[in-house]
């Protein structure tokens, strides 16, 4: 009711306005450099603000280098993982302004994403076993590639917590598939993609039985198991196509982060792992726990798999059937080049291919350094079968010195790398809490660090991943950030802290605190690499088909089917065709809306109190809402998007007779 008279008076102060920007130019301009003047208070100069606001050049600097006016945009999207979030958070570059948080694997209510729309089906499509799965924890999100470069056209994340792996359509921003992994239950080294997108590889963390069979911990060397999917990707469709995806058994040595092989490299993928001591801890018996057993070797092992030559064997029948999927078990994998291990030292982390393919990049959570294997190096020494022995279950193992092109004193506790465009690399430094940039073209060229704050663990970099990175930014995703922001309890925000590195020295330039959840890996993808699309064309359902129910205005209808009501509803400012519907006590009723509107940003969204239900109607948008009208009584329904000056009116309602009783 009050907000009617708000709404009038923000339309005529919006009138007034433009009245004022197009009949007078020029009084506009004086206007604003007027109000600049006022806003900076007292001080009548730049100089006199910084002293004020307690600012040294570099800090006006960097904010120059940051600031994006109104209207103005940014120059790159960030793809962040979401962490426990289980979504994705999309963040503009330079400006580090959060522009969206797509729903993946958790209900997201704006989006109506998990609240009885078209998308349940999506996320019951992530299911696994018995259990209705809706949270997540997103580790690495991976864009698509052509020939090695991001294309801007899907997105393809983890779900570590329950081996899942989620293609996002970034036409629409939406999330169009959810797969679950039928052999493992946690993974990590994944979603990584080759480089024309062929395959998402998605590799286990935590071994288990493959198919997650029941087996005791006494039997993990005989029964437990890692394995790496290979999803393969049907870009003509954009979904994973399970039916021609296959795994590759792995010994259950903790696999940890994959990268697929690029250039030179292409048709190979490399995984590092830890815990290959195979400790099962025991603490309650007296026993250390897995973090000391795990901790006990010098060396743990990289995986290099030719998984051009897995795909070969798997076409020709060699696998076996496990959970419904083809497997390469060790037995063929080992002794035929497909699998192969060389040292890592000390619980290895991070994993990552040079732009130009040649090297594989290793940290090490308790080591100072990062280890470069030269990947041509290693494809020699598989085919020559130089080896230096095999584990226990008959996997070659290549001697480290062999393998490596060498390796560069960095600091305590690197984790991941990415690079520039001029060989330059950039390690995350966890312990020490620094980014750590260096050269893998010349390993003799001093390392130069920059503290962050703190604690980083991933870091990312524009087009990083990609055969031709773009230089220019870092980003530093910081695990902790103790005094950077105003405290909000005991449950303190990460800190991501954009840097530029396009000049000679790595500069800081702005921290942004991340606040629903912990984010592990994120992409940095050029702008204009993104085609999305502005309104749906009209009738389109949450997998990006025209839906078969789609309604057409003046075809709205109710039809009655027994106990089967079905809803045939348009949209359109400001209200819903019909806009009462009345129902029975226990009918299964389904309601099919489709939005009218056509225009750019109109979007409307529907809910029926108390009945937990709410969609999103963009523009051309079309829903299907199914649900039991289990609870009789009078309820309003209404579009939850301030759509027009008469939104509130956009109402209606739906009746529940109760049955006799
Ligand atoms: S992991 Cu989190 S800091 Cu899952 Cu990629 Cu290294
Ligand atoms: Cu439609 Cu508010």
């Amino acid at each position: 009711m009050r907000a009617y008279p708000l709404v009038v008076t923000s339309l005529v102060a919006t009138g007034i306005v433009a009245v004022v920007a197009v009949g007078c130019q020029n009084q506009h301009e004086a206007n604003q450099e007027a109000a600049q003047k006022t806003s900076l208070g007292a001080s009548s100069s730049v100089q006199d603000l910084m002293k004020a606001r307690n600012l040294s050049e570099a800090d006006v600097e960097a904010a120059l280098k940051t600031y994006v006016p109104t209207g103005k945009m940014d120059e790159y999207y960030i793809f962040a993982s979401g962490g426990q979030s289980g979504n994705v958070d999309v963040i503009g570059v330079p400006s580090m302004r959060l522009l969206k948080v797509i729903g993946v694997f958790t209900p997201e209510s704006w989006q109506g994403w998990g609240f009885g729309g078209e998308s349940d089906k999506i996320l019951e499509g992530g299911n696994q076993g018995i259990h209705k799965i809706r949270w997540a924890d997103m580790h690495h999100p991976n864009l698509s590639e052509t020939k090695g470069d991001y294309d801007g056209q899907y997105l393809f994340v983890n779900d570590k917590a329950n081996a899942r792996v989620a293609v996002v359509d970034l036409k629409d921003f939406a999330t169009k598939q959810i797969v679950p992994n039928p052999l493992a239950a946690s993974d990590h080294g994944g979603a990584f993609v080759t480089p024309d997108t062929d395959y998402v590889i998605e590799t286990s963390q935590y071994p288990a039985p493959l198919g997650r069979e029941y087996a005791p911990i006494t039997d993990y060397k005989a029964k437990y198991r890692g394995v790496a999917i290979f999803w393969k990707f049907d870009r003509a469709k954009g979904r994973i196509d399970p039916s021609k995806s296959w795994a590759l058994e792995l010994p259950p040595y903790t696999q940890d982060l994959a990268d697929a092989g690029k250039l030179g490299s292409d048709g190979w993928a490399y995984i590092n792992s830890f815990n290959t001591e195979m400790a099962v801890g025991g603490t309650m018996e007296g026993k250390p726990p897995i973090e000391s057993g795990a901790s006990q070797n010098d060396m743990d092992y990289l995986h290099v798999i030719n998984w051009k030559k897995a795909e070969e064997l798997v076409n020709a029948g060699k696998t076996k059937t496990i959970a419904g999927m083809r497997v390469l078990t060790m037995d063929v994998s080992g002794p035929e080049g497909v699998l192969t291990l060389v040292g890592e030292p000390k619980s290895p982390h991070g994993c990552d291919v040079t732009p130009d393919g040649k090297m594989v990049i290793v940290g090490g959570k308790l080591d100072t350094h990062t280890t470069l294997y030269d990947t041509a190096k290693m494809k020699d020494l598989i085919a020559q079968k130089k080896f230096e022995g095999k584990d226990d279950y008959g996997i070659p193992i290549m001697a480290f010195k062999d393998a490596i092109d060498g390796q560069v004193e960095i600091g305590l506790g690197p984790l991941h790398t990415v690079f520039d465009d001029k060989g330059g690399a950039y390690t995350s430094v966890f312990i020490e809490s620094v980014v750590a940039k260096w050269s893998y073209t010349d390993l003799k060229k001093p390392v130069e660090k920059l503290k962050v704050h703190y604690n980083i663990g991933h870091i990312l970099a524009a087009e990083g991943d990609t055969v031709s990175p773009d230089g220019k930014y870092v980003v530093a995703m910081n695990k902790m950030s103790m005094d950077r922001f105003l405290p909000v309890g005991p449950l303190y925000p990460q800190n991501f802290q954009l840097v530029d590195i396009a000049g000679e020295k790595m500069r800081l330039l702005a921290d942004m605190p991340i606040a629903n959840a912990e984010p592990h890996y994120s992409q940095m993808i050029k702008a204009d690499k993104i085609k999305a699309e502005k309104v749906y064309k009209s009738g389109t359902n949450a997998t990006g088909e025209i839906d078969p129910n789609r309604v057409e205005g003046g075809k709205e209808r109710v039809v009655r089917n027994g106990n089967k009501v079905e809803v045939f509803m348009t949209a359109i400012r400001s209200h819903f065709t019909p806009d009462r519907i009345e129902v029975d006590e226990g009918d299964d009723v389904t309601i099919h809306v489709t939005s009218l509107e056509a225009a750019e940003d109109q979007t409307h969204g529907f809910t029926i109190d108390m009945y937990n239900v709410n969609v999103s109607l963009e523009p051309g948008k079309h829903e299907n809402l199914s649900f039991k009208a289990d609870m009789p009584g009078t309820y309003p329904m209404y579009c939850t998007e301030f759509c027009s000056a008469l939104h509130l009116e956009m109402t209606g309602y739906f009746l529940v007779k109760p049955k006799k009783r």
